[in-house]
């Protein structure tokens, strides 16, 4: 074989493997933080799918009151202040705020997480309008109460910050 398909060869090579190196990852796995007594209470999972991001909990936390809880994409990247350097919603387009299949919603409106009576999370929900590379580096809120998907009642996106996760820790495919 002559000398130069050799280099060829290898050139392709390091293609390859650069390019699986820089693919951007389908999945994330967040680690959930109860606000008020900081312990770890879980995970959500977020996967990258045709059909838009599911974000799969696993949580845990006897704490948390039984029903549906607010959840959103918020636009901050820390959990300090008991959740409020969160910020506001993920809103990429100045919307408002609503049920995540309202197209006119926030980008980071989410459906209401649901716990059972044992405190346990593990009911995905799902958001056609993300990609991962929307929310990297952005944080998940879980709040107090139901999110009543409307900017016309006080308090509508669920009151109080009670869990925080940062979306960051990136695993494998
Ligand atoms: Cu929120
Ligand atoms: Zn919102």
């Amino acid at each position: 074989m002559p000398k130069y398909l050799y280099y060829v060869l290898s050139m392709i090579f390091v293609f390859f493997s650069l390019s699986a190196c820089q693919d951007t990852p389908k999945n994330i796995t967040a680690t959930v933080i109860n606000l008020s007594s900081k312990n770890v209470i879980g995970t959500i999972h977020i996967k990258e799918t045709k059909y838009g991001l599911i974000f799969q909990p696993s949580i845990t936390d006897p704490h948390i009151q039984q029903g549906l809880h607010g959840f959103h994409v918020h636009m901050g990247s820390s959990c300090a202040q008991q959740g409020q350097a969160a910020g506001k919603h993920f809103n990429k387009n100045k919307t408002i705020h609503a049920a995540n299949w309202y197209e006119e919603s926030h980008a980071g409106d989410l459906p209401n997480l649901y716990f059972d009576k044992n405190g346990h999370a593990n009911l995905p929900v799902l958001s056609n309008r993300l990609q991962l590379q929307d929310i990297q580096g952005k944080s998940l809120i879980i709040h107090d109460h139901t999110d009543s998907y409307t900017n016309h009642t006080h308090g509508s996106g669920g009151g109080k910050r009670i869990a925080c996760a940062i979306i960051a820790q990136v695993t494998s495919i």
